[in-house]
């Protein structure tokens, strides 16, 4: 095999991805800042989910203005007001992650765990905030497993937040590898979106909120990265010859 198309690294997104977090973790953080800021907002499910196609906390906050309350666009400190309930927001997320609401999604533990004894790079690239990645990895892995990390690329450290291809190419960029030699794993048709404008194959394992989403051009499009004991579903893509996504899985698919 041409050493070029060995598997070196592994990026994964986090929302949706690592743990189902938006229904129960993200949206009542959300809904809990509105009440600490005396807001009589209320992100239902439905309304969530549509909101979602708005990457970021902030910029999701500002569509949600432009779109249902026009009449506070007008304050003039707009942007630091956002920024504040958002910070008031990150906060709501971690004491949830805190509490250990939220736990990783099928696959993912064993997935990163032979990652590393396989010596794969493995990386991160989320639109959500650094804290909140720590606060999740924190109270699912424990505390070491932000090391084991070679790059994590959150939030506001790139302007442009997916489906802009820009967190794809920083991560690449600080790991020092190219495209052609990583896999990213991705729940969204955004996250989707990014990843391929980034040239990187990407393999889809749908959330609660994008399981009805067009994901053409991924690799394959599967029910949770799967275990042994408990495969996954495959929804779209060459049948697979094993029902869990491990090393040897995402290297075939890096070489096609
Ligand atoms: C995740 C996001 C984030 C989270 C909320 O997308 O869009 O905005 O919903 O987190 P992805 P913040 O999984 O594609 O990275 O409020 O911290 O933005
Ligand atoms: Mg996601």
């Amino acid at each position: 095999m041409n050493t070029n198309h060995k598997l070196q690294a592994v990026l994964f997104d986090v929302d949706g991805t690592l743990a189902d977090t938006e229904q129960d973790g993200h949206r009542l953080a959300f809904n809990a800042a509105f009440k600490q800021f005396d807001l009589d907002w209320n992100w239902d499910i439905d309304l969530y989910g549509e909101l979602l196609q708005i990457t970021g906390g902030k910029e999701r906050i500002r569509f949600y203005l432009e779109k249902y309350k026009p009449a506070e666009l007008n304050r003039n400190d707009l942007k630091e007001w956002i920024a504040n309930l958002h910070k008031t927001k990150t906060k709501h997320f971690e004491s949830l992650m805190e509490a250990g609401s939220i736990p990783l999604r099928p696959g993912v533990a064993r997935l990163i765990h032979e990652l590393r004894q396989e010596k794969v790079k493995i990386a991160i690239a989320t639109t959500t905030t650094m804290e909140n990645v720590t606060a999740l990895l924190k109270s699912t892995l424990g505390e070491e497993a932000i090391g084991w990390f070679d790059v994590i690329g959150a939030g506001d450290i790139v302007p442009l937040k997916k489906p802009a291809p820009d967190i794809y190419h920083w991560v690449l960029d600080q790991l020092g590898l190219s495209a052609q030699q990583c896999i990213a794993i991705e729940d969204s048709e955004n996250g989707l979106k990014s990843a391929l404008a980034a040239h990187l194959p990407t393999l889809i394992t749908v959330s609660g909120y994008t399981r009805l989403q067009n994901f053409s051009g991924a690799v394959a499009v599967l029910s949770d990265l799967g275990e042994p004991s408990q495969s996954f579903t495959q929804i779209e893509g060459t049948a697979l010859d094993k029902g869990w996504v491990d090393h040897k899985m995402l290297s075939n698919w890096i070489s096609l």
